[in-house]
């Protein structure tokens, strides 16, 4: 049988399981759409649905059918899903839409790898992407599946078996690999922090400028852009104003960063976990509640990986971007949230224009 080729039309769906949220759903949607444009879709649909969550297709049956419908009219042949797909509703929506169905977290491994140019990012995709395959082919072996799909596995079963067995075997070889890896860099960063070494990480969303500081902090010239994950390693650099200042630039966050991100890129963590201290951007040039949202919810990961709270300094940036009330409102919604907070570990600037860098950089000097 033929394979077919899906074309790059795609629909967004969503989940909303809070009731009485009209506001966030919205920006989350969003946000999703300009990740799957970034992976050059081109979103022509969306579907949210305001439910529980049905275990085998996510969504209901009546609105499954809706999106089915949506999806032949308009020529669609993917969907991709807000809410995270467990490996039975992946199989049961894929069968039911005939369709190339995905989940935020596979989109997000699709643009890094899409912007993947190093040897250890590509291992860390591929581990990842084996993470979600392994329990996926779990499911299509298992007795419950073989007896609803008898006709899908006819015939398939030995070679399913012997799929899933040189699955696991890869994924036990790349792992080795990259905890090979993982140690050197340990060393290595341990190493020059006996040297006398500072470590400043920066970090923060995707898109908040993250690469744009660091270069200017560093001379280096390492590529910008406003394509979601431009950045996905990188290396130490030293501080134009002290040598024994390391800067470090990292892969970005996302609202709702799923936690396999963290688990499958846990070499990246290095990076935050031996910091002296983290500069966290987040853009200053959007919606208070926003910015706001963005701020909780990035500290509640730092908290996760883990990394002390009196090392990070939240960093405003783009405040080019914003009008003096908006920015006010920003810090004062920050200054509410953060209400036992010193002032001076929030500084606004704008690594683009180069404003208020001098606060920044005396910030840090006053450190080391
Ligand atoms: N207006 C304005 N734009 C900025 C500023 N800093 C960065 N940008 C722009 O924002 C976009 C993203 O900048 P990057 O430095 O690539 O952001 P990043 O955080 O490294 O992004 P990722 O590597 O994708 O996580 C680029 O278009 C930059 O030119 C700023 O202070 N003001
Ligand atoms: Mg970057």
């Amino acid at each position: 049988m033929e394979r077919k080729i899906f074309n790059r039309r795609a629909c967004v769906g969503m989940l909303k399981t809070e009731v009485h949220d009209h506001f966030l759903f919205r920006v989350k949607l969003d946000e999703l759409k300009k990740l799957a444009t970034s992976a050059g879709y081109e979103v022509v649909g969306e579907v949210v649905q305001a439910k529980k969550p049905s275990s085998s297709t996510l969504f209901g049956r009546g609105k499954v059918q809706e999106i089915k419908e949506l999806m032949k009219s308009q020529d669609i042949d993917n969907f991709i899903v807000y809410n995270r797909l467990s490996s039975i509703q992946f199989l049961n929506l894929s069968r039911e839409l005939e369709a190339n169905v995905m989940d935020r977290y596979d989109l997000t491994l699709e643009i890094f790898e899409l912007n993947a140019s190093d040897s250890l990012s590509l291992l860390q995709i591929k581990l990842a992407r084996m993470r979600k395959e392994i329990p996926l082919r779990k499911v299509m072996v298992s007795k419950k599946y073989k007896e609803e799909h008898a006709f899908l596995m006819s015939g398939g079963e030995y070679a399913m078996h012997s799929v899933l067995k040189s699955y696991t075997k890869r994924e036990a070889a790349i792992k080795r690999e990259i905890g090979r890896m993982l140690r050197e860099k340990k060393m290595q960063v341990t190493k020059r922090k006996e040297e006398g070494a500072k470590i400043v990480t920066i970090g923060g969303y995707y898109n908040s400028g993250k690469t744009t500081l660091f270069n200017r902090l560093t001379g280096a010239d390492k590529p910008v852009s406003g394509t979601p994950f431009t950045t996905l390693t990188a290396k130490y650099k030293k501080w134009l104003e002290n040598e024994n200042v390391l800067f470090v630039d990292t892969i970005g966050f996302v609202i709702d960063l799923d936690p396999r991100l963290l688990t499958s890129f846990e070499i990246n963590l290095i990076d935050f976990q031996y910091a002296d201290l983290l500069l966290f951007l987040v853009p200053a040039n959007e919606l208070p509640e926003i910015v706001a949202l963005k701020l909780s919810e990035g500290l509640k990961v730092l908290e996760t990986i883990p990394v002390q709270r009196q090392k990070t300094t939240i960093v405003l940036n783009k405040i080019d971007e914003t009008n003096p009330e908006n920015l006010e409102q920003v810090l004062e919604i920050i200054r509410d949230m953060l209400s036992s907070e010193n002032e001076n570990r929030i500084i606004p600037i704008s690594a683009k224009t180069g404003k208020n860098l001098d606060v920044l950089t005396k910030h840090i000097t006053e450190k080391y």
